[in-house]
């Protein structure tokens, strides 16, 4: 049985301060709530870390990266370890996100070495998986997310018993007015299970978690959550304030 997940990546946004108000909240709203079935993570800048580790100590509320570099340390200007997450209390760290391979020029060849890095000091990779409005149109959609999460698997010929998180995240619903509709969710969540079913056996089919990113809101949440292969929500702006998250947790848990 996989457990389900609520999860938030805050991209560029909450500084200490907030973060800090955002735990705050928390710390009240989790008291007494029976979330014990669901695993809930936050994905804040790399400055609040530290801030939302220490507010959300005592929630069922991890914390995680919004990436990292895949070596220890070095002369990587600008770049963070993965034992450097660890550090800053984190349990996760998102990897391929879509602005990063869009924007600053990163590869799925590059997230295996993530992927490997991460898994090496015990951190879990959320891998991002999604392909753009022209392969969706092209009708490459499928073999598009086969190639990505094929690729940043290579160095884990074990995925049966590795705790990776899949999120797949059509590029052409995040950030916008809709999601994808449930029905293309179900296509591509049950033929990304397929693909680990063939490459990576049938144990690692049922094991790994597949959840949703894309335009996630409180009203179309639950929609989307009772999609047979899907196994949580990933959410962006509708969980930027504590309000709109805790609506995302409740329909979850
Ligand atoms: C996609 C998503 C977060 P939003 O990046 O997983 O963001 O919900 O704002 O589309």
């Amino acid at each position: 049985m996989r457990r389900l997940l609520a999860g938030t990546g805050w991209k560029m946004n909450n500084t200490v301060a907030e973060t800090r108000r955002y735990g705050e909240w928390f710390a009240e709203w989790t008291a007494g709530r029976a979330l014990s079935a669901v695993d809930i993570f936050v994905l804040p800048p790399f400055t609040s870390l530290h801030a939302a580790a220490t507010a959300f100590a005592g929630t069922p509320i991890a914390t995680g990266g919004q990436n990292m570099h895949w070596l220890e340390s070095g002369g990587w200007t600008g770049e963070i370890s993965a034992p450097m997450l660890l550090e800053a209390g984190c349990r996760y760290v998102e990897l391929a996100h879509s602005e990063r391979l869009q924007h600053f020029g990163e590869t799925y060849d590059c997230v295996r070495l993530k992927v490997d890095a991460a898994m090496k000091v015990g951190l879990t990779p959320i891998i991002c998986l999604g392909e753009s409005a022209s392969e969706k149109e092209s009708g490459r959609a499928d073999a598009v997310l086969a190639d990505q999460v094929l690729t940043s698997l290579a160095g884990q010929p074990d995925v049966a018993t590795a705790d990776v998180v899949l999120a797949y995240e059509p590029r052409w619903a995040i950030g916008g007015a809709e999601a994808a509709t449930p029905e293309y969710i179900a296509a591509r969540h049950a033929a990304l299970r397929q693909v680990l079913r063939q490459h990576r056996g049938a144990r690692a089919a049922e094991d790994t978690r597949i959840i949703y990113g894309g335009s996630v809101t409180p009203e179309n949440g639950k929609e989307i959550l009772a999609i047979e292969d899907v196994d949580g929500l990933f959410v962006g702006r509708a969980a930027w304030k504590p309000e709109g998250f805790a609506k995302i947790i409740e329909l979850v848990a």
